[in-house]
């Protein structure tokens, strides 16, 4: 079934110019781009987006690394893409994240509270349709 999914390249992946590579990658496997911009998150949007994480001790680190620069946030499109971007994104850890992900290629552990982990993208229909709404009101 073709989805859309929510993808974001975090301020880590921004900062080191890595959207290319991501985009690249999101291409190079077949899916197919529908919405790609440069936001500034704010406290605000970052608290419906991770609504989920509220309250968890890494939340605060988290906010504040999200605050830290511009995102990318990107929609993209295909089939499963919801699962195959999650795929190649690898697992949340960069240090465990497999050789070939984007996680495991391009990430590792910084001296931080939070999982410095270059991207995010939405884990289920359910998600997606929420993350799209919030990132990308219009579509
Ligand atoms: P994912 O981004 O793989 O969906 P998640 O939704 O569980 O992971 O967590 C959201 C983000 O929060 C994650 O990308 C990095 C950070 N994070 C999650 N668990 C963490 C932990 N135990 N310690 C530090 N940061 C964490
Ligand atoms: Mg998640």
């Amino acid at each position: 079934m073709t989805e859309r999914t929510l993808i974001l390249v975090k301020p880590d992946g921004v900062q080191r110019g890595l959207s290319g590579e991501i985009l690249r990658r999101i291409e190079a496997k077949g899916y197919t781009l529908v919405a790609v911009e440069l936001r500034q998150a704010t406290p605000e949007l970052l608290a419906q987006h991770y609504e989920e994480h509220v309250g968890k001790p890494f939340y605060e680190p988290l906010v504040e690394f999200m605050l830290s620069g511009p995102t990318l946030a990107v929609v993209a499109e295909g089939e499963r893409v919801i699962e195959g971007f999650r795929s190649l994104a690898g697992v949340t850890d960069p240090t465990t994240a497999a050789p070939g992900t984007i996680r495991g290629d391009l990430g590792r552990q910084w001296p931080t509270k939070v999982l410095q982990n270059l991207v995010h993208g939405s884990d289920s229909e359910e998600s997606a349709a929420r993350e799209i709404g919030i990132w990308f009101p219009a579509l």
